[in-house]
């Protein structure tokens, strides 16, 4: 992709890493940023030699939210046309696994951002919000939505009507977070938990995650339906055969992607 202000990529063997890069508006979510970001995580997604994809900030923050300056005084049909923040259905069609490497303030669309994402790693120092009611909004960008599924209608409606802030072990507890590290270990933890699971089999992840997501889109016995396809499709993998036989021969598997 051509080069990028606001995001930085790199590789780490089979891991993606996209770093918001906004530190002096504490990574605030602006079109550009989210423009170029969804580009990174096409090419991730697009990229055979990548497994898994991690998306950071930095210490302060991993993104305080959509930019405040660049919308203050937006009309609602200047706000329909831009959609700016539609960027994030985009994230919800990346294939392969999402993590979120989250430090310091994740508020209203930097937390709707790493919701979007399918596992968050926190630093200690994280701190989950959605402080739009502050601005005389509500979230835009699916928080009502994915963070009540998340905690729960009490917590959520405490969240987003009075700007609950969650501390990283509050955020740990009530299940919105996958793990807390020390603020110097959250990114290495995040890498490692990707680079693990980008050595898995890369169909089987891709079935998989569609089919967790898809158990907060349909009923149950769709759901269940939808993960029996794809199970058995599973079957007419190479990797399927390659897994189950070096199980029996006791090896590891090499995996194909196909
Ligand atoms: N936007 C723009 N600039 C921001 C920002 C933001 N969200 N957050 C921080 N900054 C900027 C500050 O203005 C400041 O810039 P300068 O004044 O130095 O130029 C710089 O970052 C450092 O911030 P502070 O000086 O305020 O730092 P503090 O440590 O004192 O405070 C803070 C940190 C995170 C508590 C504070 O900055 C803060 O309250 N920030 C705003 C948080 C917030 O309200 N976030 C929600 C934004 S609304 C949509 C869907 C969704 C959305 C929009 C549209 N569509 C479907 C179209 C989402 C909306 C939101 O996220």
């Amino acid at each position: 992709m051509s080069a990028a202000e606001f995001i930085l990529v790199e590789k780490r063997e089979r891991v993606g890493l996209a770093r918001l890069n906004r530190p002096k508006a504490l990574n605030a979510l602006n079109p550009q940023l989210m423009l170029e970001l969804m580009g990174a995580l096409d090419d991730f997604d697009a990229d055979e030699s990548v497994g898994a994809i991690v998306i950071t900030g930095d210490e302060r923050a991993f993104a305080a939210g959509a930019d405040i300056k660049d919308m203050a005084l937006a009309t609602a049909v200047e706000m329909l046309k831009r959609d700016a923040i539609g960027y994030f259905d985009r994230i919800r069609r990346v294939k392969k696994p999402v993590i979120a490497a989250v430090s310091g303030w994740c508020l209203g669309g930097g937390n709707e951002l790493a919701l979007s994402c399918d596992m968050i790693v926190a630093s200690e120092t994280a701190r989950f919000g959605q402080p739009e009611i502050n601005i005389g909004v509500i979230p835009g960008a699916g928080g009502t939505q994915r963070l009540t599924r998340a905690l729960g209608k009490a917590l959520a409606m405490e969240v987003i009507l009075n700007n609950r802030v969650l501390t990283a072990q509050e955020a740990l507890h009530y299940g919105l977070v996958n793990r807390v590290a020390p603020l110097e270990r959250y990114l290495d933890e995040a890498l490692e938990l990707a680079g693990q699971i980008a050595q898995r089999a890369p169909l089987a992840l891709r079935l998989a995650k569609e089919a967790i997501n898809n158990a907060f889109e349909t009923s149950l016995t769709e759901g269940i339906a939808n993960e029996r396809r794809a199970f058995y499709l599973l079957f007419s993998t190479h990797d399927q055969k390659e897994g189950m036989a070096a199980f029996i021969e006791k090896r590891s598997p090499d995996w194909q992607g196909t």
